[in-house]
């Protein structure tokens, strides 16, 4: 007979032992070397973090990304830890992460933190993190047209199966007036206007890229007014080179919609923000293609029940994570309740989008918190009504929910 506490007991466990798959992080392989980033300095450098640390006082953008990395770090530690509580979800996200890595919370010197962070010998400190964290394997964002990544994948990857990559396309769909003299640069004979040889070209770096990478998708953000129906390039190059190339590879195509980029581009990387989408474009593209998978996390929170509903439509449509500014608790609490109660157990609940390597502590530490208090509510009302449940069943849902869910969806 279930009872509410066990249940609880059950939840709990299932989910700190499930093994997750977290499939969206700005994250490294040590092998990347300079692009692999952990340690105080650069989560306290975090942009999300920068954003809110320059929004205290007058000082100058430029005067603040002119200091150090180390010196940014102290002026956002003083300002967001010292002379002020660290509330929000980016500052308590660093509390969490010094405490679970066994630190005294409440050092003010950054240099107790370095300390620690210097002494780490990499690879026993990254095994040190997937441990603590229960993940079984990370997808990076790998962009060829990135000179600094690009130099190691032709010389120097080193594979590590906890790290699998996605081929990210933004270049070629958002960027084209610099990434096609890159392309064209590499050898791939393409056309501004897409005459000639371009269309296949940019089927041949696709093709060529997705197996020099094992990419596991294809990803891109694109902008809140992101049409299907304008006549675009970026429209010719997503049905005549991207769809084709995903669906001969059996691979999803990971669209991540509604970022305005640089509304204020003095913050650089911590200016984007983000609008309401209109989810016709998601609509088209599920209906047309529907040999085609689709990964889709949108930032508004005013999209969130039309693209769950949109999800109940196509089921080549698999929502993932509570995007950027929606992974915070209470955002992350809605959009996940309104996911079980529309599409039960077939979505993907979150990814974390680490750039910084402990954050993976926080955001699944975080995000595992309220999905136990949600799915708790919910196997309750079940229970109310004298359903039986088994933890073989419950640790079936949040495998699911956590990884299984993603690596059925790519091998469909
Ligand atoms: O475009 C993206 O993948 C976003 O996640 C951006 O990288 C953003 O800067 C970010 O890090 N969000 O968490
Ligand atoms: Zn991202």
């Amino acid at each position: 007979m279930n009872n509410k506490l066990n249940i609880e007991l059950m939840i709990n466990n299932a989910i700190s032992t499930a093994s997750i798959t977290d499939i969206h992080t700005h994250l490294f392989s040590e092998c990347f070397g300079e692009l692999f980033l952990f340690g105080i300095d650069e989560l306290l450098t975090y942009h999300y973090l920068v954003a809110e640390a320059l929004r205290y006082d007058g000082v100058d953008y430029q005067q603040f990304f002119n200091l150090s990395k180390e010196e940014q770090a102290e002026y956002v530690w003083k300002v967001l830890f010292v002379d002020n509580t660290p509330i929000s979800e980016p500052a308590r996200s660093v509390i969490t992460i010094l405490n679970k890595l066994g630190l005294d919370v409440n050092q003010k010197d950054l240099n107790y933190y370095r300390e620690f962070f210097r002494a780490q010998k990499l690879s026993s400190y990254v095994d040190r993190i997937f441990k603590i964290t229960n993940i079984k394997c990370l997808i990076m964002t790998n962009d060829p047209l990135d000179q600094n990544e690009r130099g190691v994948w032709e010389k120097g990857y080193v594979k590590d199966s906890r790290f699998r990559a996605a081929l990210r396309i933004d270049g070629i769909l958002n960027s084209r007036e610099s990434s096609f003299p890159q392309l064209r640069a590499f050898g791939y004979k393409v056309e501004d206007d897409l005459s000639g040889t371009t269309i296949e070209e940019i089927k041949r770096f696709l093709i060529e890229w997705i197996e020099k990478m094992d990419a596991l998708y294809c990803a891109v953000s694109l902008p809140p007014d992101f049409s299907m129906l304008d006549g675009s390039k970026r429209v010719e190059i997503i049905e005549n080179c991207v769809l084709p190339v995903c669906k001969g590879k059996n691979i999803p195509l990971a669209l991540m919609i509604g970022v305005k980029r640089a509304v204020n581009p003095e913050l650089r990387l911590a200016g984007d923000s983000l609008a309401k989408t209109d989810i016709k474009a998601l609509e088209y593209l599920c209906a047309k293609y529907p040999q085609n998978k689709f990964l889709v996390t949108i930032l508004s929170l005013e999209n969130q029940h039309e693209f769950v509903i949109t999800a109940r439509k196509f089921r080549n449509l698999m929502p993932f994570g509570c995007w950027w500014y929606l992974n915070s608790p209470s955002l992350i609490e809605q959009i996940t309740r309104m996911r079980l109660e529309w599409l039960g157990m077939s979505f993907i609940p979150q990814h974390s989008d680490c750039r910084v390597f402990e954050q993976l502590i926080s955001k699944w530490e975080h995000s595992k918190a309220v999905l136990a208090k949600v799915l708790i509510e919910k196997y309750n009302d079940l229970i109310q009504m004298g359903y039986e449940l088994s933890e073989e069943k419950i640790n079936r849902d949040i495998q699911n929910l956590l990884g299984d869910n993603f690596w059925r969806f790519i091998s469909q």
